[in-house]
């Protein structure tokens, strides 16, 4: 069951890899280790293990199976996605500068420029559907592009091999935050990218059970600069959370795919819909980067973004009438969520910024879960009318 000299494929990585039976029992799931130390036969006398904010059997367990589904060389588990985020970003310095696409997650938006800017970080925020944009952004004290594809919410797509070849010529490096289309489809990595985060409170945990953070990278010196962070921020997952999201992972790849099946149907019914605007889902042939989304997406994911016809009014309507579909932030679980982006998860964008991008009163996110499809559409049609 040790498959690490072994080429696997996603579905057998996510069951296996990073994971063997506990050599004291043979107990074929990975134990959580509820310990804060570890005895040592003798000062420096220990078996890898000092003290559980360093290291942590359960963690290592699920940096290990996450970084195989990024094929990933290396791999560092934290508390939260935002708590990934600022350990990667502190590995740079005052002055450093930072392309960042203009629709990231509300929550990254705001450590950036109402955290990071205190400590002298600078960014500059750009539609990255178009290249030359991040070309124009680019500045001599550039050090990182941060990409998030599809983007929160407003589901624009940015071409990960195209950046990461622009960056590779300007001697920069990219971040892929992937956490909507999970290691299982999409793999920024192979695409150029030096490093992939993930929020795995949302689809490699699954369940809307617990809350972590994610990055993987097969650069050595990234890698140690952000394991010194990990160690010295001490934003680190606790055992019983490192042992719900391996679990979680175990199922991502069938989930992913009953997910994508679902949200297709969904897309579909709302694009015919008479009280829907407009919808915006990567595997519609209507989304302006439909090429893009089949040549750099396994599939198109859960997520959808859709503007019902009514504005504020009728949104709020929708999501006070839902019964299936829960009115929730976060996304990626089993179960199907709805939110309201300008209300809920990008409240924190200004309201001009939210202007700028199109996040607008009347727009919807849903979250589509693996229920049954039919349930679903019932659920939105009455909540429509
Ligand atoms: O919530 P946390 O685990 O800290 O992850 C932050 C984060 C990072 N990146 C993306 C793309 C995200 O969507 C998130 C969190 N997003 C939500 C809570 C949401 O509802 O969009």
């Amino acid at each position: 069951m040790n498959t690490s000299d072994m080429k696997i494929h996603p579905e057998t990585a996510a069951i296996h890899a990073g994971q063997i039976p506990d050599p004291t029992t043979g107990a074929i799931m990975t134990p959580i280790y509820q310990t804060s130390t570890y005895v040592q036969a003798g000062p420096g006398k220990h078996k890898g293990y000092e003290y559980s904010r360093t290291q942590n059997p359960t963690r290592s367990a699920l940096e290990g199976n996450l970084a195989a589904l990024e094929g990933a060389k290396f791999g560092l588990c934290f508390a939260s996605g935002c708590g990934a985020s600022t350990a990667v970003m502190l590995t740079y310095s005052a002055g450093d500068h930072f392309v960042v696409c203009d629709d990231v997650y509300g929550g990254t938006r705001r450590l950036f420029t109402r955290v990071l800017n205190k400590c002298g970080f600078e960014f500059t925020f750009v539609d990255m559907t178009k290249i030359e944009n991040i070309e124009k952004a680019i500045k001599p004290n550039t050090k990182l592009i941060w990409i998030e594809t599809p983007t929160n919410p407003t589901l624009k797509l940015i071409d990960i091999e195209a950046v990461t070849k622009l960056a590779k010529k300007k001697n920069l490096k990219t971040l892929v935050d992937n956490t909507f289309m999970s290691p299982y489809l999409q793999s920024p990595l192979q695409l150029g990218a030096d490093i992939v985060l993930h929020s795995t409170t949302k689809y490699i945990g699954g369940h809307s059970d617990v809350v972590g953070g994610f990055i993987g990278t097969s650069d050595e010196a990234i890698y140690q600069a952000v394991k010194f962070n990990q160690n010295s921020l001490g934003a680190v997952p606790a055992p019983m959370d490192c042992f719900l999201t391996m679990r979680g992972a175990k199922t991502l790849p069938v989930r992913m795919k009953q997910h994508s099946l679902n949200a297709m149907e969904i897309a579909k019914f709302l694009e015919k819909h008479p009280q829907v605007e407009k919808v915006i889902y990567p595997g519609l042939p209507s989304h302006p980067q439909y090429e893009l989304a089949k040549r750099q997406m396994k599939d198109s994911g859960g997520m959808i973004t859709f503007i019902a016809k009514g504005g504020l009014e009728k949104s709020r309507k929708v999501l006070e009438k839902v019964r299936i579909f829960a009115c929730a932030e976060s996304l990626g679980g089993v179960e199907s969520l709805i939110e309201h982006p300008a209300i809920m998860t990008h409240a924190s964008v200004p309201a001009e910024v939210k202007a700028e991008l199109g996040i607008a009163d009347g727009l919807i996110r849903i979250s589509v879960g693996i229920e049954n499809i039919e349930d679903l559409k019932a659920d939105l049609e009455q909540a429509l009318r």
